[in-house]
This record gives structure tokens, sequence and C-alpha cells, in this order.
């Protein structure tokens, strides 16, 4: 599955910590986007889809939830909790999101403006490229 958490230097002194994400330093990509989820509803599930070329990293930098991910061949769960912390998410993954924390912001950076066409919502279809790919290779 082309999923790593990736650990982020915490800097900073005495005052306390700061983390700085740089595009191609600690990030294997440029960065165009940024956005981050808040105020998500007690148990709500957010997700449903994967992606057909975006990549990104997603660091939960106050409060918590989990990542359910799944590359059509395994399913993995992963809980974020550590703003030192980045899930980068590439590749054909399905992935929904729920157990949000009440004061959870799950900050995202991407390396593509936002593009509906690159959204995969539909898990069969999801599957069924998956399949494709497989076949290619
Ligand atoms: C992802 C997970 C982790 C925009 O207008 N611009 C944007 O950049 C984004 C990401 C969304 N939107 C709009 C589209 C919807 O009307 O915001 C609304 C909520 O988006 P969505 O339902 O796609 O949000 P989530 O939480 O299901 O998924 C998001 C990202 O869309 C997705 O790329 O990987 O977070």
């Amino acid at each position: 599955m082309n999923i790593e958490l990736v650990p982020l230097q915490v800097r900073g002194d005495e005052r306390g910590g700061l983390i700085a994400l740089e595009e191609e330093k600690n990030l294997p990509f440029k960065i165009r986007r940024v956005y981050y989820l808040i105020d998500t509803k007690p148990g709500v599930k957010r997700g449903f889809h994967a992606h057909k070329e975006l990549r990104q990293l997603a660091v939960a930098v106050r409060g918590e939830c989990t990542f359910l991910l799944d590359d059509g061949s395994c399913r993995r769960e992963i809980k974020l909790h550590d703003p030192a912390q980045g899930l980068l998410l590439t590749g054909l993954v399905w992935r929904e999101m729920f157990d949000f924390s009440e004061d959870c912001v799950l900050m995202v950076l991407a390396d593509q403006l936002y593009d509906e066409a690159d959204y995969i919502r539909n898990y069969d279809e999801f599957i069924n490229i998956v399949n494709l790919q497989k076949e290619q290779k």
C-alpha cells in the first residue's frame, strides 16, 4: 500500500514547538493546495473516495481522527493524533475518515488544485480501476 507515516521534526525552543513543512524537503512534492477539516460532527464519517493522481500529506494538527485505507487488496486503519506525524497518501487508495475528536483539525497538503474529476467516489469503480492497473503491469 502506498502509505507512509512520516515523522516531522519538531523545532522550537523553550517558548514552544514549531513544525515546518517544506516542499521537496520533508514533503516529496510541490504544494499547490492546503485545506483543513474542522468541526467534524460526532459520529460522522468522511472521505469514501480515492484519487486518481493526487498526492497528499495529512496531519492532525490538533485532536485526532482515524483513517481507513484500502488499496483493493488490503485494508489498514491508522489513527492520527500527533502533529509531528504526517500521513502520506499517494497512489490509488480508498479512504474513509472517522472517530474525529471534537477539537480535531486535520490539515492536508496537496500537490494539485481541487479537481472533482480526480475523485473516484464509487467503490466498485475504484476496484475496477485497481484491477485494470494490475492487468497493465
Ligand atoms: C481527501 C480527504 C482527506 C473544495 O471546494 N476544495 C477543496 O480543496 C476540497 C478538498 C473540497 N472542496 C469542497 C467539496 C465539497 O463540497 O468541500 C466540500 C467537502 O469536500 P469532501 O466531501 O471531498 O471532503 P472529505 O472530508 O470527504 O474529503 C477531503 C478531500 O476532499 C479529499 O481529497 O483526501 O479530505
